[in-house]
């Protein structure tokens, strides 16, 4: 028996000393915060802190693969402004969740990735142990912060550090290496209790110049063609009734980002997403609210935006976004919630609605897209087209506005985007910042777990293969997530044929392929849909049943075209022209 071991005994029964350890104290640390949700992957270092986890009454999440895990993590982040927590094994599984956590920061999501690593002495000395890897120093260049933990009694203030780097400011992705070591590390309870941190005002308030304010009103104000574009910093903001009370009071019309659509509805009179071209081009003043000016808005420049110059008005808790691309006249640094409030407060009465002949111009030009694909999205082709498809989940999600839509690949997302309507905040989560697929089933679980609401996801088959294992997750938790697969045999479509050999093609599939019967493998249920009538008849079903579903949609594979809507972005050969 050891000396400490002996000291220990010798003392009589009522002065032992109580102790707590490193799993204890990151289980407590957790909690004390309301983290009480892990998406991970279990295994060597972590494997009890899991179960002890779960047994303290955590929500453990357990996937079939990191990556999945940490794009759960990100989404339930965006979902809740509370960092989203995943768990992952050292070495490779930590590189698993480290794709997560890029796109975590890159979108502005906050999540925590909490990795175990091996012991820091060898791995310094590159001794070779069990799973070694330097991930602090991989993890740093991938995301806004990383911290290692060493000494039981400095948990409590790693998490606080983590917490605040991921909700604070620009909301990001954040690295927490845990070596293997620390969680057996024993220290006195009490000294545990006190050197836990509970994070107060994690995200404060950021409050706008009122200078600023003033100088963006004086620009609204002076517009002829005002446009606002409303991004998912916007819906992340979770500032739904003043965004709309101001957009409302602004009278200009707005088009939502793809996962700001709903935080006012897509039929919204001011909407201009179904005139969004002419809506860019001929605005003479745009007001960014929490959208950042990258590709996806052209940068702010180019045929896109017109001829005229414009005078750029720019919301943004991050003072470096402002002038990424091009000059914004009235930057307004703050976040979302209090710039929106502050302009309110501002406007007072009698603000001037935007002039009646642009809100014509727009709206004349939206009856006239809309009028053109109405028909388009009732037809009852068997095979199906995206149009018919799509139509019918139209109507679902118009009958069901609650319903979490979840949408990734090419033609299957860049088409759903434009035809599924969305009627409140927070419904429609996507590929993103990146255009990334892979995000599909693990956004699914998160948004089931977080929201409680039943979930869609509308899925290109190559699209849905990145994150497909997870229907046995699904499945295993019972979540109420209906899955559609576009199935067109392949990338964009599945007709390419490979000219100089018998190898396929490298974007199409195994033809005729029944994702269905995958689902089925873990007692979910499997649908094979043919016809628009058939999907509705499914998808129906699985809304109401709450039971995990899989719906094989058989599209024609000569319908899709390539890269969806952004085959612009394919290099050009200059020796041979691409198909
Ligand atoms: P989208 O892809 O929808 O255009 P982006 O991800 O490009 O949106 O932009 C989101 C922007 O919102 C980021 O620049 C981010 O800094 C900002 N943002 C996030 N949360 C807030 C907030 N609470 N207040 C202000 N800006 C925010
Ligand atoms: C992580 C490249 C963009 S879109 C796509 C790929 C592979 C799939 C498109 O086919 P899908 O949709 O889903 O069947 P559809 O309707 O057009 O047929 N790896 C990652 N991210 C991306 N974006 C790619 C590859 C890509
Ligand atoms: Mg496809």
């Amino acid at each position: 028996m050891s000396a400490a071991a002996q000291s220990v005994d010798a003392k009589p029964a009522d002065t032992q000393q109580e102790l707590t350890d490193g799993f204890h104290l990151v289980i407590d640390a957790l909690k004390l915060n309301g983290l009480t949700t892990i998406y991970g992957v279990p295994g060597i270092p972590i494997t009890d802190f899991a179960r002890m986890a779960q047994a303290s009454g955590i929500r453990v999440l357990s996937f079939r693969h990191e990556q999945n895990a940490g794009y759960a993590a990100s989404i339930a982040g965006f979902l809740t402004r509370k960092p989203g927590i995943c768990l992952t094994v050292s070495a490779l599984g930590f590189l698993n969740g480290l794709t997560a956590l890029a796109h975590a920061t890159a979108n502005c999501f906050p999540m925590i990735l909490i990795s175990g690593s091996s012991e820091r002495e060898l791995v310094d000395l590159q001794q070779g142990d069990y799973e070694e890897m330097d991930q602090l120093a991989i993890a740093k260049p991938l995301c806004k912060a990383a911290f290692r933990v060493l000494h039981a009694a400095d948990i409590g203030i790693g998490l606080a550090r983590a917490i605040r780097a991921a909700v604070s400011g620009r909301p990001g992705g954040v690295y927490l290496d845990l070596p293997a070591k620390l969680f057996g590390q024993v220290i006195d309870a009490d000294a545990g209790r006190r050197s836990l941190v509970k994070v107060i005002d994690a995200a404060p308030a950021q409050i706008p110049a009122p200078d600023a304010v003033k100088r963006a009103l004086d620009v609204l104000r002076s517009a002829k063609k005002p446009l606002i574009i409303l991004g998912k910093g916007a819906a992340y903001a979770q500032a739904d009734d003043e965004i709309r009370a101001f957009v409302e009071k602004s009278g200009a019309p707005f088009l939502p980002m793809s996962m700001a659509k709903g935080l006012l509805p897509d039929t919204h009179p001011q909407c201009a997403a179904a005139a969004r071209s002419t809506a860019l081009k001929d605005s003479d003043v745009v007001m960014l609210i929490g959208a950042r000016l990258n590709w996806l808005l052209s940068h702010g420049k180019g045929k896109t935006w017109g001829d005229e110059p414009k005078k750029l008005i720019q919301i943004d808790i991050e003072p470096k976004e402002i002038d990424s691309n091009v000059e914004i006249m009235a930057p307004m640094v703050g976040d979302i919630g209090s710039c929106v409030s502050a302009m309110l407060g501002a406007m007072g009465h009698g603000w001037q609605a935007a002039p009646v002949d642009w809100m014509s111009a727009i709206a004349k030009k939206r009856e006239e897209n809309i009028g053109k694909m109405a028909p388009r999205l009732m037809n009852n082709n068997s095979p199906m087209d995206y149009h018919g498809a799509l139509g019918v989940l139209r109507t679902i999600v118009k009958e069901r506005p609650d319903v979490m839509l979840v949408n990734e690949g090419a033609n299957t997302l860049d088409l759903a985007r434009g035809i599924i309507d969305i009627y409140q905040p927070r419904k429609r989560i996507d590929v993103g910042t990146w255009g990334i697929m892979g995000i599909g089933m693990g956004y699914a679980i998160a948004a089931a777990i977080e929201t409680g609401s039943p979930v869609l996801c509308v899925e290109g088959d190559s699209a849905f293969g990145f994150s497909g294992m997870e229907i046995e997750t699904i499945c295993r938790y019972r979540l109420p997530v209906c899955i559609v697969v576009f199935n067109n045999d392949g990338i964009y479509r599945g007709t390419d044929v490979n000219s100089a050999g018998s190898d396929p093609a490298p974007t199409v599939f195994v033809k005729g392929a029944r994702y269905d019967k995958m689902i089925e493998a873990f007692g979910g249920v499997g649908i094979n849909a043919t016809s628009p009538d058939e999907l509705k008849r499914a998808v129906n079903a699985a809304m109401d049943s709450g039971k995990p579903t899989l719906i094989n949609a058989v599209l024609d594979p000569a319908v899709g075209s390539e890269s969806g809507r952004i085959g612009k972005f394919n290099p050009q050969s200059v020796l041979g022209k691409k198909k």
